[in-house]
């Protein structure tokens, strides 16, 4: 399978490649899951590890980031094929004064992969967006998604906005992301802290089985 080919592309930033190489994989029988994890995912942790180095600077990040959201955009509606009616709503997002989208994109894309219905808000979502949209879809479980630790707070900030607008005790909420841990989650009254995508469908299973 293509996999590494496909990890190679994404660190070299060649969307087309990326494109090109998914619809070839997909031709030859590779499931979805695995080329998201074994191609996508594999590929932009090398270039998180190079950033954290500083082998590499904004700009190839950016780069690879779009080829990896191209490979998403091919995989994503495949992985949504579920025959499985939706187990249960979630609202998911990145909180306020973050970009990143990468990481949530993944987790949203593998909640649906099991079953639930995604209601996704995007990025920098304010408490307030997050609040008005657990009002207006009254999904089981809330998502929030931080790669900053100067965004961290918001999460804490939504739990408040939720607690104040009298909706805290109807909806669970999950967190994560890369600065993220289970002592923060605690620490601002979350429900869940997964560490990754594949933790993320299992905690949500567990909590809506209460
Ligand atoms: Co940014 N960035 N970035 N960046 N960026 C980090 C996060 C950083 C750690 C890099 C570094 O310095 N080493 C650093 C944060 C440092 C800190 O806060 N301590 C950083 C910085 C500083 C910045 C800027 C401030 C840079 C600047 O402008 N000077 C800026 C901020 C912009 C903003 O948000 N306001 C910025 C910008 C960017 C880009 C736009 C260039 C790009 C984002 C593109 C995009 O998302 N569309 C980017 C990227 C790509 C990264 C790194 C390199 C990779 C992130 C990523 O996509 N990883 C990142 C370094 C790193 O993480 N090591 C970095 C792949 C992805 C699959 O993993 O997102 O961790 P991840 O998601 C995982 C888990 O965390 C978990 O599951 C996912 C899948 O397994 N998870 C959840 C995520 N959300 C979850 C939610 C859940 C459960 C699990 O429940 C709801």
């Amino acid at each position: 399978m293509k996999f590494q080919e496909i990890a190679d592309a994404v660190i070299a930033g060649k969307a087309s490649e990326v494109e090109r190489l998914i619809n070839e994989a997909l031709s030859a029988g590779a499931k979805p899951i695995e080329i998201i994890n074994g191609g996508l995912i594999s590929g932009m942790q090398v270039i998180a590890d190079r950033f954290k180095r500083n082998e590499i600077y904004l700009p190839e990040v950016l780069v690879a980031a779009r080829a990896m959201t191209a490979g998403i955009n091919i995989v994503k509606p495949l992985v949504a094929e579920s025959d499985a009616p939706p187990a249960a709503k979630v609202v998911i997002g990145t909180v306020k004064g973050d970009m990143h989208d990468i990481g949530k994109k993944v987790v949203a894309m593998m909640l649906q992969g099991a079953g639930f219905d995604i209601i996704d808000l995007g990025i920098d979502v304010s408490p307030e967006k997050f609040v008005e949209a657990v009002r207006e879809h009254q999904p089981a479980i809330l998502g929030m998604s931080a790669l900053l630790t100067t965004t961290m707070p918001a999460m804490a900030k939504t739990i408040d906005a939720l607690n104040e607008s009298g909706l805290r005790n109807k909806v669970k909420v999950i967190i994560g992301g890369a600065p993220i841990t289970d002592a923060y989650a605690k620490e601002i009254g979350a429900d869940g802290y997964a560490p990754d995508a594949g933790s993320a469908v299992d905690v949500a299973k567990q909590l809506i089985a209460g």
